[in-house]
């Protein structure tokens, strides 16, 4: 496999400063040599550009927008760039509203390619914000709602056309901090949530076998993990930790089954955040994290 690796330094959407620099740590934690290592053809194409984060209160419920939609454009001209070029595009994020851009690339390469396009979106957070109903006017917490149409025209016709994705094809996992209003809306529109209480109830195996069900040859899967996810007792390096997340070798699981499908197309690795971290030990574990997500296992090569 061809792989090219996309930095995208910027916090633009976030609610703390730092996760400008989880590209450059996860280059320390050695991503480039770990994707080597599985015998990838590996193309570190450097950063993007863009805007400045000014650090400024919402307007309108929106922090930073004209600077978040320039940071997404750029990001979908990379990730776009990188799929035509037949690579696939890991995007080292960066703050999750930049997966709006990436999957917006995705998706349009998908329907020029007839591949039928599944989204997983490991997040301790659904990511289902609008301006009216977000407690912060961080745009991090409203991609997957731009995907689906909802939010500002300037972010969900990203590409021209809109919505970029359906609710079937998208399954969200691990999440357990949704908002008061965001969750009316993920209900009203019925998306496929595995909350940490379906995963503790038929366990992470279970999980991942029903949000793989019915990928297939035809199937580009797309894995957006913002590192949150993880729980923070083995992942403190991110600005909105949740207590009660997977555990290293749930962790594992999800990635191990993931390559077992042989179907990953694309990935984001967003919200790292070294300032939060120490020994940049986080941006270590996405890498490991990352190793199994390529196939690395204990008893086969
Ligand atoms: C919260 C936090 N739901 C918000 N979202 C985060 O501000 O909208 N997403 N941290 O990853
Ligand atoms: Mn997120
Ligand atoms: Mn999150
Ligand atoms: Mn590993």
């Amino acid at each position: 496999t061809r792989v090219a690796l996309i930095g995208a330094p910027t916090d633009i959407g976030a609610g703390h400063r730092g996760a400008s620099m989880g590209p450059e740590a996860l280059r320390v934690a050695g991503i480039v040599q770990a994707l080597r290592a599985r015998g990838l053809d590996v193309f570190d194409t450097g950063n993007i550009g863009g805007p400045l984060n000014p650090w400024l209160p919402p307007v309108d419920g929106y922090r930073h927008l004209d600077e978040v939609v320039a940071w997404n454009r750029a990001t979908m001209d990379a990730v776009g760039a990188a799929l035509a070029s037949d690579r696939l595009p890991i995007l080292l994020g960066g703050d999750h509203s930049l997966g709006l851009g990436s999957i917006t690339a995705v998706a349009r390469h998908c329907r020029q390619n007839g591949r039928t396009l599944r989204v997983l979106w490991l997040d301790a957070h659904a990511d289902f914000n609008t301006s009216e109903l977000t407690p912060s006017g961080n745009v991090h917490g409203m991609p997957v709602a731009c995907l689906f149409g909802i939010g500002p025209r300037a972010l969900t016709h990203l590409s021209g056309e809109a919505p970029m994705l359906l609710p079937d094809q998208i399954r969200q996992i691990g999440v357990r901090s949704v908002d008061e209003g965001e969750r009316r809306l993920v209900r009203e529109v019925g998306l496929d949530i595995y909350d940490m209480r379906y995963i503790d109830e038929i366990g992470i195996r279970q999980v991942m076998t029903q949000a793989l069900y019915g990928v297939d040859e035809d199937t580009h899967l797309h894995v957006s993990f913002d590192v949150d996810f993880l729980d923070p007792a083995i992942a403190p390096g991110v600005g909105t930790t949740v207590s009660g997340g997977p555990n290293y070798r749930e962790a594992q699981l999800v990635m191990e089954m993931i390559a077992d499908s042989g179907r990953l197309g694309s990935l984001d690795i967003v919200e790292l955040n070294p300032a939060f971290d120490l020994h940049n030990k986080t941006a270590q574990l996405a890498v490991d994290l990352v190793e199994s997500l390529f196939g690395k296992s204990t008893l086969m090569r």
